[in-house]
C-alpha cells in the first residue's frame, strides 16, 4: 500500500518535472561541408508542368485458326500522368523545385484486347506552407498542411481501341481514339512561410555569422555591407527531435520599405517568418537608436509585424565598449535582450532557449504557419 504511494508520488515528480523542462538545443560537432557552392533559399519559383499525353487506342482484329475473323481486340490507350504538388514536412524549399515538370505519356493500347499502361503521377515535394498561383495570379492551391496534393496538371486519358466501338450495325469497325493531350500549365509557386524566426539587423550587425554559428548553414560572412543578397536558411536541432529554421535575411538601412537598399524583397520575407530576432552591434554607439530605426521600417512596411514575438540579441559582446552600450541600451527598452558574440560563440546557448521557449509558446507544431 504504502510502497504504491510511493511510487505515484514519485511519478507525479518526474511529470511535474519533465514538463517544464525546455528542450536543449544541439550545437552539431560534426564539420561543416567543403564544398564551395552554397545553396540560398528559393521561395519563389516559377515553374512550367507538362503533363503526360494520353495513350493511343489499337485497331486489331482477331483472327484464330478456327475462327479467321474473331472480331476486333484493339486494347485501349493507358492514361498519362498528372503533375502532382505535394507537400512534405522534410522539404524547407523550392530549391529541388525543377523549372519544367513533365510527366510521362501512358502507353498505347494493343492488339489482343491489351490496354496500355496507365503512367505513373510525377509527384514533386514541397515544403509545407507552398501557394500556387497561376498565370493570372490568383491563387489556385494552399498547400497548408503536410500530405496535401494540388493536382498542377491533369494527364491525357487514353484512347479507346476499335473493340469499344462495336455496335449492333458495326460489327468490325475501323476506327479508335487518340489520347487527350495532357495540360500544359504555367504557374508561380511560392512558401507562404519561410522560416520560424528572421533575422533583421543592419547590413554588418553580425546576422550571418550568427547563422553559422547555430546552424550548419554556410551563408558567406565579410566585413563589408551587404554581403548577404539572397537569403539563407539554417536548421537548429533540439534534443526532442524539434527541429526550428532560423532564416538570414538581408540586411536593412534606413528607408528600406521606400525600396532604398535591397528594399521591400526582403521586408517580405521579413513578413513569412513566425518571430523576429533583432540584432544589434553593440560596439557601435547608440544602439536603441538603430532598433528603433529597424522597428520602424519593419512598422513602415506592415504595422502588424511589431506585434510578432521578438528577441533582441545584443552582438559583438567581445569588443570594448560592447558592455557600455549594451548599459545604456537597457535604459532604453525594457524587453528582452540577450547578448552574446556570435563569432567567439558566448551565450548562444541562452539564445536557443529563449528561441525554443517563443517557439512552443506559439504553437507552431508540425507546420510553419
Ligand atoms: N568581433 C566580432 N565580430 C563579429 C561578430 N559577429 C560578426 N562579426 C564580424 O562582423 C562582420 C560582418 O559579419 P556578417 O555576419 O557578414 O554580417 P551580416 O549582418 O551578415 O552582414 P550583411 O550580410 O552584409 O547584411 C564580419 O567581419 C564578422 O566577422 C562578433 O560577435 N564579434
Ligand atoms: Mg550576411
Amino acid at each position: 500500500m504504502f510502497n504504491s504511494f510511493k511510487n505515484s508520488i514519485k511519478l507525479l515528480y518526474s511529470v511535474s518535472k519533465y514538463s517544464q523542462k525546455v528542450a536543449q538545443p544541439l550545437r552539431s560537432r560534426k564539420q561543416k561541408s567543403l564544398r564551395n557552392s552554397v545553396q540560398s533559399f528559393v521561395d519563389v519559383k516559377h515553374v512550367r508542368v507538362i503533363a503526360g499525353n494520353g495513350g493511343d487506342g489499337c485497331i486489331s482484329f482477331l483472327s484464330l485458326w478456327s475462327n479467321e475473323n474473331a472480331g476486333p481486340d484493339g486494347g485501349d490507350g493507358g492514361n498519362g500522368g498528372h503533375v502532382i504538388l505535394e507537400s512534405a514536412h522534410d522539404i524547407k524549399d523550392l530549391n529541388l523545385v525543377p523549372s519544367i515538370i513533365k510527366a510521362e505519356p501512358g502507353e498505347n493500347g494493343a492488339n489482343r484486347d491489351c490496354h496500355g499502361k496507365n503512367a505513373q503521377n510525377f509527384k514533386v515535394p514541397v515544403p509545407v506552407g507552398t501557394i500556387i498561383k497561376n498565370d493570372k495570379g490568383i491563387v489556385v492551391g494552399d498547400l497548408s498542411e503536410p500530405g496535401l496534393m494540388f493536382v498542377a496538371a491533369r494527364g491525357g486519358a487514353g484512347g479507346k481501341g476499335n473493340h469499344f466501338f462495336i455496335s449492333d450495325t458495326e460489327q468490325a469497325p475501323k476506327i479508335c481514339e487518340y489520347g487527350a493531350k495532357g495540360e500544359d500549365l504555367e504557374y508561380t509557386v511560392e512558401i507562404r512561410s519561410m522560416a520560424h524566426m528572421g533575422l533583421i539587423g543592419l547590413p554588418n550587425a553580425g546576422k550571418s555569422t550568427l547563422l553559422r554559428a547555430i546552424s550548419r548553414a554556410r551563408p558567406k560572412v565579410a566585413p563589408y555591407p551587404f554581403t548577404t543578397l539572397k537569403p539563407h536558411l539554417g536548421m537548429v536541432q533540439y534534443d526532442d527531435y524539434e527541429q526550428i529554421a532560423i532564416a538570414d535575411l538581408p540586411g536593412l538601412i534606413p528607408d528600406s520599405h521606400k525600396n532604398k537598399g535591397l528594399g521591400i524583397q526582403f521586408l517580405k520575407h521579413a513578413e513569412r517568418c513566425m518571430g523576429l530576432l533583432y540584432i544589434l552591434d553593440m560596439s557601435l554607439p547608440e544602439p536603441w537608436k538603430t532598433l528603433n530605426m529597424l522597428k520602424f521600417e519593419l512598422s513602415q512596411f506592415n504595422d502588424k509585424l511589431n506585434l510578432r514575438p521578438q528577441i533582441i540579441i545584443a552582438n559583438k559582446m567581445d569588443l570594448e565598449d560592447s558592455e557600455e552600450n549594451l548599459e545604456i541600451l537597457k535604459e532604453h527598452t525594457t524587453e528582452l535582450i540577450i547578448p552574446i558574440s556570435a563569432k567567439v560563440g558566448t551565450n548562444l546557448e541562452e539564445l536557443l532557449i529563449r528561441i525554443r521557449i517563443i517557439y512552443d509558446k506559439n504553437n507552431v507544431g508540425e507546420s510553419i504557419k
